[in-house]
Order: C-alpha cells, then structure tokens, then sequence
C-alpha cells in the first residue's frame, strides 16, 4: 500500500503538504517506463533536445519566485539563497542546452582504414538528491543526463520533494516526454535502493553522505553501473597573518553559516596563522554577532533553520555544556529548528568539531605557524572537497592551493560552484566531476568503429 509523508516546514514545525512515497513495484514501473522511453529519446536529433531543454529552462525562468518561495517553505532556505538556487537549475539546463549539438566523436585514421568514435547516451540514468541543496544538486545531474540523451528518474530527499515534483511538472510543460523524466519521492531504502540495484538503471548519481555513498559505490560494483559520488567534506579556511584580515574575518561566517552549515562546502575550520589570531579573532566577533537569524522568507534573513529536530540534535552534541565556546550568534526561540551560528576554539586538535564535517552553524577555529602546518592540518581528513586560502602573496596562493588535497578551491573567496566548472571531491569526498564543460560526456559511452578502407 503507498504510505505518505508530512512535509514540514523548519521555520515553523508546521506540515506544508503531504506527499505520496512511491513503492519498490511503483519505482521498477518507472524505470520500465524510463526504459521503453529510451530509444526514442536518444533518437531526437541533437537540435532538437537542445531546443527541448532551453524550453525547460525557460519554464523554470518564469516559475523562479514560485520554486523558491516553495524551497523557502519546504527547507528553510533564505529567500535570496532559493531565488538562486532556481536560477542556478535555469542556467545548467540553458548550458547543457548546448551539450547535444557538441557531443561528437572523433575520426582517427590509423593503419588499413579509419576508427570512428561516438559518444553513446548509456539509458536510464538514476539521480538521488541530499535534502541540503534540493535544486541545484537534482539540475547537475538531470541536465547533462537528458542532455547526453539518457531517461531519468530522480529521487529527491524524502524530507524536501517538493521544488523536484514541481521542476518534473516544469519539464512537462516544456514539452519533456514524462516517461523521459520522472521525479519519484520516496524513501532511499526504497526507491533509491531500487536505482542500485535494478540492472535497468545504467548509471546513478548520487549526492549525499559518505556513509551510504559506500554502499551506493559496492551496490553498484556488483553489475559495474556507472557511478557518480558527490559526497561529504572538512573544509579548511586558511587565513594567513599577510591576508586582507577584515576582509577575511567580514566574510567567515558566510564561508560557513551559509545554509545554516548544512553545505558540504562549508569552510567549518578555520585555521589562522598565530601571528594574526588574536587580530582575526576580535574582527570576526562582531561578524558572527551581525549574522541575521530569522524568518528565511524575509529579504534582510541571512541564516534560517536546520532541516529537522533530528538534524538539530545532532549537530548540538558537537556544542555540550562544556564545548570551548569562545562566542555565538543568536537564533529564534522556537518554534523551529533554530540553532545559532557557534564559533569554538578548541585546544585540541582531536575534538570532534575540527575532525567530523558537522553540517550545521558551528566552525572550529585554530591557530598555525607556518604554510607547511595549514597544509598538514587541512589535509588530517578522509575528506577532499573545498577550503579557501586568504594570502596576498600569488605565489603563496598557489602552493598552497596545490599542497591541499581537494576538488574545488578558492583564493581571497569562499566561492565553490561556478557551472562552467568541474565541481567534485578528493579522497572519500566523492568520485567523478560534476558540472563543467566534460559533465555532459560523463553520461556517455564510447563508441569506437573501424572501417577498413
Ligand atoms: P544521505 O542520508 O546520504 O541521503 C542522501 C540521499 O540518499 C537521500 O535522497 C536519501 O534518501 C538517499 N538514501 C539514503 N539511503 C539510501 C540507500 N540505501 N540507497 C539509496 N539512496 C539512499 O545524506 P543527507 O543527510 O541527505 O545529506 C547530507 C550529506 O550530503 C552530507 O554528508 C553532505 O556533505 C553531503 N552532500 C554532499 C554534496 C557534494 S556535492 N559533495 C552536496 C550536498 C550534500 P532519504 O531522503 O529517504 O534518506
């Protein structure tokens, strides 16, 4: 029998809809559907499942205010972070737009004739989404997939479906054949379990913890499916003492506090050169203070709630009575999931809070001395994600930039995404490379024919 599920709102603990959870036997329907919908789709022609797709961006353009005050509801994210969160799944599709009519093989003379070689879309494509960035993550993955000309079933978060039911009716509007994308809540023991195992789906995509990322990756290994991995992160924020110092204490609380922490890009440690510590610390006080916790629907809001009282437990067991709280923002009293931003300085190197990726308003500051212990220090994880360096020496910024093992770096920033870009993790941060220009050609096969002349 299908079961359902009660949406909450973060913000106000109140149920804003109630969603059907889609059954095992209802989501091997779908990826039967997907199946027999595969042909005809990898056989539009490249021109016009580019049109296709800029027709799908276009629907999101003109629905932007609507999926984010819906994303603003369902997960509490500010209403300036939704806003472009929409526009970000509009972009990735208007880029990958681009992709069918560029994805082309090549032509290889050789010895007795020539090779020819295709990019071949794989089939049906399984995209399974984290509750932390519904829209953007389920873009990156469904825009190149439908780009290359694969099927898609896409399972958001069971806690935040509702801006992904809402881009499959988008699709539709567009023109998108529904059984060549389909959006299937559900839980992930289910219906994403189902895209590990049915041999049917022939490549999933998963975002989300590195716990389950593990046994997406031996899932998988049992028939080879293609995987893509986007999974957890430590992140450093390395400030040295020659740095813009205001500029880099101003902007701290965004590199972590953003998305009230629950972002695996979160700078939620902050390692300072001893020289400037003391300096760095009495700038960033009146930072973290000037943080705006609040109602995520209001334009001024700069931080709203975690996504669930279980969420919000956890991340308060890496703040005890005792934690070394050096100082805190504010945040509502409640209702809500409310938590406020938490600056700690812990005295050694073990605590949970510099070690673990935590994925809530807490940073853990801790002081270096030289280039060569920042690198060391943010290198002490499994993880490899992100992490900025703040120096005003370019040659500084490098080294160390290439000392550190992650995926996505920035200098005198904390910016981790740009969509032209590759974006993917190091380490047990994930497989493969999302986004960028080769994201496309990553839900491909490559198809090599001789003819002998
Ligand atoms: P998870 O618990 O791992 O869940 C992620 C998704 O996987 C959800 O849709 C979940 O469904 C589903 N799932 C759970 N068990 C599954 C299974 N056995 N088979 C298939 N699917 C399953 O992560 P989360 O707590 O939602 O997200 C937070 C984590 O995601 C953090 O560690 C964060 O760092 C990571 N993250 C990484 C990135 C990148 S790009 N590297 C971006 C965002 C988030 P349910 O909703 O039903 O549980």
């Amino acid at each position: 029998m299908t079961s359902s599920f009660d949406v909450l709102n973060p913000a106000t603990e109140e149920v804003v809809r109630t969603v059907p959870l889609t059954t095992a036997e209802e989501t091997d329907a779908a990826i039967a559907r997907a199946q027999a919908a595969f042909p005809a789709w990898r056989d539009v022609t490249p021109g016009d499942r580019a049109r296709l797709l800029r027709r799908f961006a276009n629907a999101v353009e003109a629905d932007i205010e609507h999926l984010a005050r819906l994303e603003v509801a369902n997960s509490g994210h500010t209403i300036g972070n939704a806003r472009w969160e929409a526009g970000n799944v509009r972009d990735v599709l208007t880029y990958y737009s681009a992709a069918p009519e560029r994805l082309i093989g090549k032509q290889i003379p050789v010895p007795g004739g020539v090779n020819v070689t295709f990019q071949e879309p794989l089939g049906v494509v399984g995209v399974i989404v984290p509750w932390n960035f519904p829209m953007p993550i389920a873009g990156w993955g469904f825009a190149p997939a439908l780009a290359a000309g694969n099927t898609v079933v896409l399972k958001p978060a069971e806690l935040t479906p509702l801006t992904a039911i809402r881009l499959g009716e988008l699709a539709r509007e567009a023109g998108i054949p529904e059984d060549v994308f389909q959006v299937l809540p559900g839980k992930g023991s289910v219906v994403g379990q189902r895209f590990v195992d049915h041999p049917g789906v022939r490549k999933v995509v998963f975002t989300g913890s590195t716990e389950v990322g593990k046994q997406i990756m031996a899932g998988c290994a049992a028939q080879v499916k293609r995987v893509t991995l986007e999974l957890g992160g430590k992140n450093a924020n390395i400030v040295f003492a020659d740095s813009d110092l205001e500029k880099a204490a101003a902007t701290a609380p965004y590199g972590v506090f953003d998305n009230a922490g629950q972002d695996c890009c979160a700078r939620s440690l902050i390692l300072v050169q001893a020289s400037a510590y003391d300096r760095f610390m009495e700038l960033l006080e009146p930072a973290v203070h000037g943080v705006v916790v609040g109602d995520p629907g209001d334009e001024k809001t700069e931080m709203g709630p975690l996504i669930s009282a279980a969420h919000r437990e956890k991340v308060a067991s890496y703040v005890p009575d005792d934690a070394p709280v050096a100082f805190r923002g504010s945040a509502p009293a409640g209702p809500g999931f409310w938590f406020p931003p938490t600056v700690l300085t812990p005295p050694d190197l073990r605590h949970p809070a510099v070690a673990d990726e935590v994925f809530g308003p807490v940073v853990a500051v801790v002081p270096f001395a030289e280039e060569a212990d920042a690198v060391r220090m943010a290198n002490a994880t499994e993880y490899g994600l992100s992490g900025s360096i703040w120096t005003r020496d370019a040659g500084r910024a490098f080294r160390v930039a290439r000392g550190v093992e992650a995926g996505n770096l920035s200098v005198n920033s904390h910016s981790s995404v740009r969509y032209w870009t590759p974006f993917g993790g190091f380490k047990q941060s994930g497989l493969g490379r999302e986004l960028g220009p080769d994201a496309a050609a990553a839900f491909t096969e490559t198809k090599n024919v001789f003819l002998s002349t």
